[in-house]
């Protein structure tokens, strides 16, 4: 396991601006946000990329996925919507080897994919 700067963030090792935390997955503000509000979610099981997602760790991911949409209904932003966004590696965009996923919300969104 390669260690990154959000396993770091998880043993508080170095500061993030930290809006929810349970004993699988924690979310903080993205330092260089594309949207008026930008949150990662990451969960404290390693997995480098979700190509490394093993059947039996489905619930990682969804959980994230969970924890998102609860956030985002929490910060009334379910009506008008939001994005959600997991990179994988190079041509994904995917920078920090630590899976995770973006949520993007607080604005209309422009399309995406180029
Ligand atoms: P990506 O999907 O791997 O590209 O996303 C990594 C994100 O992590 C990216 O949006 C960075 O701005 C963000 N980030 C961060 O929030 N804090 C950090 O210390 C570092 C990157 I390095």
């Amino acid at each position: 396991m390669t260690d990154t700067i959000f396993h770091k963030i998880i043993r508080r090792e170095i500061p993030a601006d930290v809006v929810y935390e349970d004993a699988h997955l924690i979310a903080f503000r993205d330092i260089a946000p594309q949207a008026p509000v930008h949150v990662l979610f990451v969960p404290k099981t390693d997995i480098a990329t979700l190509n490394d997602v093993q059947p039996d760790q489905a619930q990682v991911i969804g959980r994230l996925a969970v924890a998102a949409a609860d956030y985002a209904k929490a910060q009334g932003f379910d009506e008008n919507g939001y994005r959600i966004v997991m990179n994988c590696n190079g041509d994904g965009g995917q920078t920090v080897f630590q899976v995770h996923l973006h949520l993007l919300a607080g604005a209309p969104l422009g399309r995406f994919g180029t």
